[in-house]
């Protein structure tokens, strides 16, 4: 038996002292709030982070990467186009050339390696947190409206449990085929309401999704396939490059609004 004289309380503390700190520290007010931790997100968050910015990913679900952990039919093998490669390498993730330029990797090779490139770069990730409202003052986005996502699935006679709030010089749609935060102010009539996607094209809706993926309301960007859908641009398929380009150019904008130039000639950096 090891010898280690460690009280149950202990480890509670460590658990409270920590998650609060961080939250306090870190997550109550940052510069980029990126809703949604698939392709997108996780590349945008990414990018933000290596950019300088105080980056806050918020997922729903416990995990994170949304759709990245299969292929598609259930089998984890992940499809990437020409022009993504370079998101993917710079993580590490094993890509095998299929055909001219067309790669495919292990699903959770790519997460995986995407995530802790992620974290390296300073990404906060409050998981099992779903993002129901935005904070908005005078027709701009500051921040998302969070609350456990459990409690979404409370017994109905548990009413009233109200969310709490975190503040964000921009925040970043990429909840997916949800559009969830251009749904909530189309529900306000501030935009239009998201008209889900079309059905499939993939070489047009990779590119749509990039070109679709801009500031839609003052602090507010929508990206990836949160953008796709907005619009009704076609479905892709199992295929990732357009969500990573849109991601890479999500965190672009986000970093262009806050107000800092980037060097184009390599990497995402901050030149001033
Ligand atoms: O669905 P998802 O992977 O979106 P994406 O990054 O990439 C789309 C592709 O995976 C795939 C495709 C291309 O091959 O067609 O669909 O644009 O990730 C969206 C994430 O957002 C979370 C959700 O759980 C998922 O992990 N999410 C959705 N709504 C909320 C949320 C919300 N209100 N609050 C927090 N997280």
């Amino acid at each position: 038996m090891t010898n280690i004289n460690i009280g149950e309380t202990q480890v509670t503390k460590a658990i409270v002292n920590e998650f609060l700190d961080d939250f306090l520290q870190n997550i109550i007010d940052s510069d980029v709030v990126v809703v949604g931790s698939g392709p997108c997100g996780l590349t945008a968050a990414k990018y933000s982070a290596e950019l300088g910015h105080r980056t806050v990913m918020v997922e729903r679900n416990i995990y994170a990467g949304g759709g990245m952990w299969q292929g598609g039919y259930l089998m984890p093998k992940n499809v990437i186009g020409k022009g993504a490669y370079k998101i993917l390498e710079e993580c590490g993730v094993k890509l095998k050339e299929i055909e001219n330029e067309l790669y495919v990797c292990d699903s959770f090779d790519m997460v995986s390696k995407m995530l802790t490139s992620a974290c390296n770069a300073g990404v906060k990730l409050l998981n099992s947190t779903n993002v129901e409202d935005l904070i908005l003052k005078e027709d701009h986005v500051e921040g998302v409206v969070i609350q456990w996502y459990p409690v979404k699935h409370m017994p109905p006679f548990m009413t009233c449990m109200d969310p709490i709030a975190i503040r964000s010089k921009v925040v970043i749609d990429a909840t997916g085929h949800d559009s969830a935060l251009v749904r909530r102010l189309s529900e306000q009539k501030y935009v239009a309401n998201p008209i889900g996607c079309g059905s499939l094209w993939v070489d047009k809706a990779e590119k749509l999704t990039v070109e679709y993926t801009h500031e839609i309301y003052p602090g507010l960007i929508v990206a990836g396939m949160a953008a796709t859908s907005t619009y009704g641009a076609p479905r892709m398929g199992p295929i990732f490059s357009g969500m990573l380009l849109a991601g890479k150019r999500a965190a672009e904008i986000a970093h262009d609004k806050i107000g800092m130039k980037i060097d184009n000639t390599s990497k995402l950096r901050i030149v001033a």
